[in-house]
């Protein structure tokens, strides 16, 4: 037996991308539902992004979800470049006009939005199994979905596939109607949460001969660390000692400077990769956030990009049910990606500047080490560092 319900914007995935556009369309009146793989537990315990562009804080503070981020969120104005043994600070609000990021975990963001999703009566179907888009060529598509061992069916006006890289919704599209653009980089990160109070309040990007190693944090407790590795090597190739001893080496400064150690409490590796997936639209399926791009996150700009595309679309889709309007939904592809390209560009430039390639020659590591130079020796430099970082405007239809 088939459950069959009805919603105006069926969404799949609940990542920040399917959980915020949900929250967005309810403070405008517009019914969803999510239908999610995993469960609730999975989704709020997955460790990923941890910096928030001042957009996104914007958005989740106007959008009322941002009270504790505020409050246990770590405010950041500038952050550090280490290279040839030396610290290099950009300062991010005083070459922004004041701007500036917060570190607060995705996972954080994504307990916020779903205890608001469920607070205000929201639907996600977490556990859902065979999820599948049907009728795609019509003007009436439905969502199905195996829930608690009932086969359902939801119809709806638009379905939007938030659903990650590895989701679906992308595959729905006919291959003559997507083109897409891909690089894969010849290296990883290690990345550990480590029970150590952070050695410095700011985090640091490092340029090193042994690799790129990266220095963030959670809370005044934790540290948050990441290390270039081999794409093909595995977490259990690193032990505690030999994970302290290439972060130490990489991150420190010749003024003594070094990270603080603690016992790693988590150990993940993540591949790099760039990849856009255009148009981020078929007929009434829309895409936004992994699920359309990817980025290297040297640059942290994923969880940022799939928050500014749900903020157009969300716009889009107020304008279909206010103003009865497709002038948004028909922009949305060609306005998300103009931004998507900008933070693509980015991540790729910061990937390519910091990380130790395995084909590079001598005089490749002296352009990496010039660039280094120029971006954090002049204001322009820094100032074309800090915009990006703090993140760029976001276009509204
Ligand atoms: P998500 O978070 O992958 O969510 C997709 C959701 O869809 C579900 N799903 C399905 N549901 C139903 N049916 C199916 N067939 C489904 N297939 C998948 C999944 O279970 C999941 O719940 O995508 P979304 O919402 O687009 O969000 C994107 C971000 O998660 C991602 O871009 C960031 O995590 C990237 N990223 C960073 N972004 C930043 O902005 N700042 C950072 O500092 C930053 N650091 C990072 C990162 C990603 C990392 N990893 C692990 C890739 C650091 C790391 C290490
Ligand atoms: C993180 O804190 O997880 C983090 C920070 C900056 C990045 C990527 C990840 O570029």
């Amino acid at each position: 037996m088939t459950q069959r319900t009805k919603t105006q914007v069926a969404i799949v995935g609940a990542g920040p991308a399917g959980l915020l556009l949900s929250h967005l369309l309810h403070l405008n009146g517009i019914e969803s539902v999510i239908v999610e793989a995993k469960s609730r537990e999975y989704c709020e315990a997955r460790v990923r992004a941890g910096v928030l562009e001042h957009g996104t804080v914007d958005c989740l503070t106007q959008a009322g979800v941002g009270e504790r981020l505020h409050r246990e969120g770590l405010r950041h104005s500038g952050f550090e470049m280490h290279f040839r043994g030396q610290r290099h600070r950009v300062a991010l609000d005083e070459l922004t006009g004041g701007k500036a990021i917060v570190v607060y975990g995705q996972q954080e963001v994504v307990k916020d939005l779903i205890a608001r999703r469920l607070a205000d009566g929201g639907d996600i179907r977490f556990d859902a199994d065979r999820v599948a888009v049907q009728g795609i060529e019509s003007d009436s598509p439905r969502l199905c979905f195996d829930h608690g061992g009932i086969t359902q069916e939801i119809a709806c006006d638009y379905v939007i596939g938030c659903d990650g890289f590895h989701g679906i919704c992308r595959a729905q599209i006919p291959a003559n109607q997507i083109k897409t653009y891909d690089r894969i980089y010849p290296f990883a990160w290690l990345g550990i949460l480590a029970e150590a109070p952070p050695a410095q309040h700011e985090l640091i990007y490092a340029h090193h001969e042994r690799g790129f190693a990266l220095f963030s944090m959670r809370s005044p407790k934790v540290t948050r660390l990441y290390v270039q590795c081999d794409p093909n090597d595995s977490a259990d190739n690193w032990s505690d000692d030999r994970i302290w001893g290439e972060l130490t080496l990489r991150l420190a400064t010749d003024d003594g400077w070094r990270p603080n150690v603690g016992s790693i409490i988590q150990k993940s590796i993540t591949p790099m990769r760039s990849f856009v997936a255009a148009p981020m639209r078929y007929r009434r399926l829309f895409l936004a956030g992994d699920a359309a791009h990817i980025v290297p996150p040297t640059g942290a700009k994923g969880m940022n990009l799939a928050v500014s595309d749900v903020i157009v679309l969300s716009r889009a889709l107020e304008m279909f049910y206010k103003q009865a309007s497709t002038h948004g939904l028909d922009r949305y592809s060609e306005i998300a990606l103009r931004r998507v390209w900008k933070g693509e560009r980015f991540s790729w430039h910061m990937t390519s500047m910091l990380h130790n390639f395995p084909e590079h020659d001598p005089f490749h590591e002296q352009m990496q080490l010039a660039e280094l130079d120029y971006y954090t020796g002049s204001v322009a430099g820094r100032t074309t560092l800090a915009e990006n970082y703090v993140g760029l405007p976001i276009e509204v239809i």
